[in-house]
């Protein structure tokens, strides 16, 4: 029997024994995970995202944003979906923290949607989006949750991409006056500030394959909305500064541990090529090392975007770097344009893999950490790492014991790096409830709470029990 096959029945099988007892065998405790191995300061926390779980995408004055516009063009997501109802989270929320509260987690991380503030990106103030992050920010206050904000999680305003969104240099200003604005309405009352989640993926996947919003395919495009990203990416870090002298400012970088396929020099320069383009090449800028031309020198291209003075104003000493992990990177010599690498498929009859494809290796998020544990990092916080499995609602519950197991193994991962030492001072899961997975839709679940989309019944699957009886 494959191995997958194997998994599959495993878990139907355990999902039988246990069906109808509250807590399943995956959602037993697990002797070598206790919450206080990782200290009493660490931050426990769930990540989520505007453009993902708001919906609600044209009340109350928001304007458009990219991905209100991509989602209508054809073929653009696999489920012919949108965003526009999504969780309902603009009217549920109040409900849905007080639901977050139950499972005892005490952070919550969620992201501004740009346009909901600022409809037309700069300028117009849209009041009724300010009054809804106050509401969520005070009901979390209020409950005893920190709030934690992102300032960008991919849902840029229509209008700005009209005027060449992030391939404009123009886009420092602009986001420059978006964070000014959010740290003056918010900063009161909320410590943790991220600035922008997966520069290399809203980069990559918006502007040079076009599988993201706005869409564009193209070298140029991508250089240029990477160098602009991580203009943006330190000038936000100092705005914020700037107003709250204590806050606590982070980015969110998404992570991939990145081996070669065979121990060839060929391979190894591929891996590094690859390293380059997931890793590096959004860190090593922040930190004053300018961009990795050396490994991957079509790098070069990106001097056309630079200007005198840029390489001062791309640092940011942030005091924390999310890291956000999912896969490992097999990779090997290949005929991608440019960095001449490919990936290698992970293999379904070996490997255990997530409704995403993406396979289930819990020592990568080990040694990712240890990889961003080398640079001059302050403080390590897991921002993002979760898996979707094909769920299924039965009656009241929700056996999901593959994502269980799942946080567990990748949790013991986790405290691996920091029993050797590495201050890693937070781990937020993704995701609170199943929600727009972008351009797949909502099919790929990610939540470990489930949501009905059609009566936004939200029901705690069996791995939200085990976060709510492992923070007790
Ligand atoms: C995160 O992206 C997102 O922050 C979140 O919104 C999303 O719902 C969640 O994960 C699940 O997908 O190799 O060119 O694709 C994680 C997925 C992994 C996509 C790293 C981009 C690197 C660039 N990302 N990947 S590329």
């Amino acid at each position: 029997m494959k191995r997958s096959e194997f998994l599959k029945l495993a878990s139907a099988g355990t999902a039988f024994l246990y069906s109808g007892s509250l807590l399943s065998k995956a959602n037993q405790p697990d002797p070598e995970l206790s919450k206080e191995l990782f200290g009493s300061a660490f931050h426990w926390g769930v990540s989520t995202a505007s453009h993902q779980i708001e919906g609600a995408w044209n009340v109350d004055g928001k304007g458009e944003n990219i991905w209100d516009r991509f989602e209508m063009m054809k073929g653009k997501i696999k489920d012919h979906s949108t965003g526009q109802i999504a969780c309902d989270f603009y009217h549920q929320f109040d409900n849905d923290l007080d639901l977050l509260k139950s499972l005892n987690f005490k952070d919550f991380r969620f992201s501004l949607s740009w346009s909901r503030l600022l409809p037309d990106g700069t300028g117009r103030i849209n009041d009724k989006g300010v009054d809804f992050y106050n509401r969520v920010i005070d009901k979390c206050l209020r409950i005893g949750i920190e709030p934690w904000i992102t300032l960008y999680h991919w849902d840029l305003p229509q209008l700005l991409e009209d005027k060449g969104g992030w391939t404009n240099r123009d886009i420092i200003g602009w986001f420059a006056e978006y964070t000014d604005f959010c740290v003056q309405k918010f900063g009161d009352r909320v410590r943790n500030w991220i600035v922008l989640n997966e520069p290399a993926a809203f980069t990559t996947l918006g502007y040079l394959i076009g599988m993201h919003a706005p869409g564009h395919r193209g070298i140029n495009k991508f250089l240029a909305s990477v160098h602009h990203a991580m203009l943006c990416q330190a000038e936000g870090g100092r705005i914020i500064r700037s107003h709250l002298p204590d806050a606590h400012i982070g980015t969110a970088l998404s992570c991939s541990y990145v081996e070669p396929k065979k121990q060839l020099p060929r391979h190894e320069r591929a891996a590094k090529r690859i390293d380059v383009i997931l890793n590096r090449l959004y860190i090593e800028p922040t930190l004053g090392m300018g961009y990795p031309k050396k490994d991957l020198p079509f790098l070069e291209k990106m001097e056309r975007f630079i200007q005198p003075g840029d390489e001062e104003r791309l640092k940011f000493d942030f005091d924390f770097i999310g890291l956000q992990n999912y896969f490992r990177v097999i990779s090997r010599p290949g005929i991608i344009p440019y960095i001449r690498a490919t990936k290698v498929k992970p293999d379904k009859e070996k490997s255990e893999l997530t409704e995403m494809g993406w396979e289930v290796w819990p020592k990568g998020i080990y040694m990712s950490i240890k990889q961003y544990a080398k640079y001059p990092i302050k403080e390590i916080i897991i921002t993002e790492n979760g898996a979707a499995f094909p769920d299924e609602l039965q009656g009241e519950s929700v056996h999901d014991t593959q994502r269980c197991n799942y946080f567990k193994d990748y949790l013991k991962s986790v405290l691996k790096a920091k029993c050797e030492g590495i201050n890693v001072t937070g781990y937020f899961l993704w995701t609170f409830m199943d929600n727009f997975e972008w351009s797949y839709g909502y099919k790929p679940r990610f939540g470990i709470v489930y949501n009905d989309f059609e009566t936004q019944k939200r029901t705690i699957k069996d791995s939200g029990l085990w976060f709510r009886n492992f923070l007790k």
